[in-house]
């Protein structure tokens, strides 16, 4: 959906507050050659609050307001708000179901692009008190908030700058000051919020005029009052995938080249806040060598992918028999954590106020191919060696800080050997990010019929890669670093048996 409102081609990353020290972004100086470019992007590192997003690998989307009861998409803000009623309403129980299937993040749509708000604001009547929702005393995000705290998962707002029912929009001053207001309201009454998401959406306002976002100053009165989240989208720490598929690329780098014409801001940071303006990330190729030696600047910029578990964005009853099945959701998961992203999950509750069996069925039998997948990591029954590593052991399980090579070496060759084979079909491995993303190929062989013969290969792999091939039985493999920008790291490796994986082709 958010093809059809593209009339946005540019997105503004703030980069607030940045001191001279950050390592998330660095500008390109005239005289820098390939090298020396090469070298800044292998150095650039996330945020704290990048590299804590990073880790959570699950977030979950509850989209949820007026839409759910009218049946609709998207509301153009002039729906009677009396029909919203979720007698059955219970936060603790959709908190509860994506916490069991592993999620570590909530996002509650706060407001779509309807307008209709699901907490008591003060600024609006198109809001949950004038509805007979707990006669008019419900409070929606603050229940999902307290289930979130009660369940010890992170707790995220959406809040769509799109508003189709307000008399404001398209007056940009008025519009802004009146979003502003609602933010505060969001950023203050609920306790810590970790994670705030901008749609791009950006439609006309009454008469046709055009809203003009003040994302600055929304970014600073975020950073301000909730100074740990993440600001997503339309925002300067996570980049949306480009597709509402879940996937990610096959090469995706979260280090990615910013306007050219911003490298004096950028050069000029320091101390000051920055505002950069990079293209939206819609590209197959976003970061590598040949895109970056011709960036004026390079910020540490993740990807998050995502996806509805049905085909709408909210609950509708006709799509009961169409969620996603446990297998796809496998496969959606193998392309989004398994390629550098994180997976943003929709689940949306239902006309009651609750989460569907069938949705609850499809994640937990998802949860419980990860579990059966994950839980036995091969590669400890290997030993490793490599002539220029240093922490050889830590690939195989053994406590150590981080593997990497010795002195310049980019390359590598790390030798597996097992006391007697062992049967695999996926391998995943993780670099340390906050060394920064540095490796651009690699690949494993096996030792099969007296020679060495590829299983599998690919590019990037940052915060996690996993790959899945034809199953495999080997005592003897090679993991080949064979490019990589600066010194290869690697926090994790694992070799893993999904028996019931559909057989690669
Ligand atoms: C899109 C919106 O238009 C959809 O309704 C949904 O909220 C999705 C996550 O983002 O752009």
């Amino acid at each position: 959906m958010r093809k059809t409102v593209n009339i946005i081609l540019f997105l503004t990353v703030a980069l607030i507050g940045a001191k001279a020290q950050n390592k998330s972004f660095v500008a390109i100086q005239p005289g820098d050659t390939e090298h020396d470019i090469v070298a800044k992007a292998a150095n650039i590192q996330p945020s704290a609050r990048q590299l804590r997003w990073q880790q959570l690998e699950l977030t979950a989307f509850f989209h949820f307001g007026i839409n759910t009861f009218t049946n609709k998409e998207w509301g153009d803000g002039k729906e009677d708000i009396s029909q919203f009623n979720p007698v059955d309403l219970d936060a603790g129980q959709w908190v509860k179901t994506v916490k069991d299937a592993g999620f570590k993040q909530v996002i509650i749509t706060a407001k779509h692009h309807d307008g209709f708000c699901l907490w008591p604001t003060k600024y609006t009547d198109h809001a949950i008190q004038n509805t007979p929702y707990k006669n008019g005393k419900g409070d929606i995000v603050k229940e999902v908030a307290e289930a979130c705290k009660k369940y010890h998962i992170g707790f995220g707002v959406y809040l769509s700058p799109w508003d189709r029912n307000s008399a404001f929009y398209g007056d940009s001053a008025r519009y802004n000051t009146y979003f502003i207001n609602q933010l505060t309201e969001l950023l203050t009454n609920y306790g810590k919020v970790d994670e705030v998401w901008f749609d791009g959406a950006n439609g006309e306002g009454p008469n046709g005029k055009k809203q003009v976002y003040a994302f600055d100053t929304w970014y600073k009165l975020i950073r301000k009052l909730q100074p740990q989240a993440v600001i997503a989208i339309q925002g300067p720490d996570v980049r949306w995938v480009g597709t509402e598929t879940g996937r990610g690329r096959l090469t995706e780098w979260s280090v990615v080249p910013v306007d050219e014409q911003e490298q004096k801001k950028i050069a000029d940071a320091s101390q000051k806040d920055v505002m950069i303006k990079p293209a939206i990330f819609k590209a197959e190729d976003l970061g590598s060598r040949e895109r970056i030696k011709k960036a004026g600047g390079l910020v540490w910029y993740p990807a998050e992918a995502d996806v509805s578990i049905r085909p709408g964005w909210f609950y509708h009853a006709d799509q009961d028999s169409k969620v996603k099945s446990a297998r796809e959701l496998m496969n959606i998961y193998m392309s989004s954590v398994g390629r550098n992203c994180v997976l943003l999950v929709n689940i949306p509750p239902n006309k009651s106020g609750l989460i569907s069996q069938s949705d609850i069925n499809a994640l937990q039998q998802w949860k419980a191919i990860r579990d059966k997948a994950f839980d036995h990591n091969l590669i400890n029954g290997f030993t490793a060696t490599c002539a220029n590593g240093i922490d050889n052991q830590k690939l195989t399980g053994a406590k150590g800080n981080y593997w990497t090579t010795k002195g310049n070496d980019t390359t590598a060759v790390i030798e597996l050997t097992a006391q007697k084979p062992v049967t695999f079909n996926m391998l995943s491995l993780q670099e340390d990010i906050t060394k920064g993303q540095r490796i651009e190929k690699f690949v494993l062989q096996y030792f099969h019929d007296g020679a060495w013969q590829d299983v599998t290969s690919g590019t990037t792999v940052g915060y996690k890669r996993i790959i899945a091939f034809k199953t495999i039985t080997a005592d003897k493999l090679r993991l080949v670093i064979a490019s990589s920008r600066l010194n290869p790291t690697l926090i994790s490796a694992g070799l893993f048996n999904d028996t019931e994986l559909p057989p690669a082709n």
